[in-house]
């Protein structure tokens, strides 16, 4: 009986260095080869361009192939498991970083039959990095980044989202990838802060920042990422100015905006009570959500109405007789905020809306209530969580300490141990 060989792969697009290793897989026997399924592959990599289908077919098309399955964990346990195979072919460019993880597993799952590992010399060449480089390009398109964050909603239980407010920023968001429990993770939005935005200009959080400087913001992190971008975009100002907005984000790709319920000057929410804030009517805020709605020209751009009700200690049942209106608008999604510790307010609302609006997204900032886990969030029927400001609160007291460290001791010496190395810093900015 011929051997069989298992590869998987996780691309858009086959060149030189996937057809590298289906040769040396041939070599060994029949090839099965793997597709990665959607919810891994942009735990992993990066949103397919592809669909999953449109990924097999392009696999099954390949000569050296006998049979295509699909793979729905990154670790190789339920496959091999499954498959048996005699080898696993892979590239030997998983020795270091999160990706070492997935080889150990490999290797402890093929221990537990007798499986061997082959490992083909990776691919590094100019062609196949340009390539690499052009599917990244095509995502950053605005019509590809735009549609991502509705497609998300479909392929994974949580959108995890994190605050960025820069190109460097925007690029720890777009590049963390972490491997933990078993898979690897990493972000998969990006929250434009408007408190964040007016901190990094030192400027208070009070609709100061306008829009054209925002849209530089978003032209920043756009020029260096591709994942996509939700925009804190404040009351909306007036209805009047608000829907020339709706067009300008939606054409450069913003995927969903969050309208918050507040009108008059916008203070930030986490001063709760403690300052003036005026909520906005239902009607007035309704008729804003709904002409936003008639400006946008795509399916794929989200106005997600956000509800101050809890902030303002206006209750529960405000907090749902609000969302039933802003659904009924045409809201595309609920954001409900809250300044407390404990959790239970924003549960009870969301266990309410859940039961009303079973598929109208739930966006969440678990800034105060920030024990909470995302498994909890999502069993409570959240789609979207934001941590909204912890990357421009950690760089904050790290850039304050070295200044001060700097006039303490008249040179910088003692402050470099806490340093990125220039080499490490440069590494993070791609060339075109
Ligand atoms: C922001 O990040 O600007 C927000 C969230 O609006 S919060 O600061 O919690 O109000
Ligand atoms: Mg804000």
């Amino acid at each position: 009986m011929s051997k069989t060989v298992y590869t998987c792969f996780c691309t858009d697009i086959i060149h030189e260095g996937h057809r590298n290793i289906l040769r040396e897989a041939k070599k060994y026997g029949d090839v099965i080869a793997g597709v990665l399924c959607d919810s891994e592959s942009v735990r992993y990599n990066r949103f397919p361009l592809k669909s999953l289908e449109e990924r097999i077919a392009m696999i099954e098309a390949e000569p050296e192939v006998s049979r295509v399955v699909v793979q729905n964990e990154i670790m190789y346990d339920k496959i091999l498991a499954e498959l048996k195979p005699d080898y696993v072919v892979h590239g030997d460019n998983w020795k270091e970083g999160p990706m070492a993880a997935i080889r150990a597993n490999v290797a402890v799952n093929l221990a537990h039959y007798g499986g061997q590992l082959i490992e083909v010399p990776y691919t590094d060449n100019y062609e196949v990095k340009k390539i690499d480089a052009r599917m990244r390009d095509i995502l950053a398109m605005p019509e590809y980044r735009r549609a991502m964050l509705k497609k998300l909603l479909n392929i994974i239980p949580i959108i995890k989202t994190i605050e960025v407010h820069s190109g460097i920023t925007g690029l720890i968001a777009e590049k963390t990838v972490v491997e933990h429990d078993g898979g690897l993770d990493q972000f998969d939005a990006m929250w434009i802060s408007s408190l964040c935005d007016s901190t990094e200009k030192g400027k208070p959080d009070i609709e100061l920042v306008d829009m054209s400087s925002r849209i530089r913001t978003i032209e920043d992190v756009m020029d260096v990422t591709t994942k996509p971008i939700i925009l804190d975009a404040d009351t909306g100002g007036l209805i009047e100015h608000f829907v020339y907005h709706v067009r300008t984000l939606e054409r450069m790709g913003v995927s969903a905006i969050i309208l918050e319920d507040k009108t008059g000057l916008k203070k930030n929410s986490l001063f709760g009570t403690e300052v003036e804030q005026t909520q906005d009517t239902i009607e007035h805020f309704s008729a804003k959500i709904r002409a936003g709605k008639e400006a946008q020209r795509t399916d794929d751009f989200m106005i997600i109405a956000r509800i101050e009700s809890l902030i303002l200690e206006k209750g529960e049942e405000d907090a749902i007789a609000r969302a039933r209106a802003y659904v009924g608008a045409g809201a595309d999604g609920i954001m409900i905020h809250s300044r407390k510790k404990d959790p239970s307010e924003i549960f009870t609302f969301c266990d309410e809306l859940r039961a009303e609006f079973p598929n109208t997204p739930i966006v969440v900032v678990p800034t105060s209530f920030n024990s909470v886990t995302e498994n909890e969030l999502a069993s409570h029927g959240v789609k979207i969580v934001i941590y909204a400001n912890q990357l421009t609160r950690s760089a904050f007291p790290a850039m304050e300490s070295t200044a001060r460290s700097i006039l303490t001791h008249h040179r910088a010496l003692e402050a470099d141990k806490n340093l990125m190395p220039i080499k490490e810093i440069i590494s993070l900015i791609d060339d075109i």
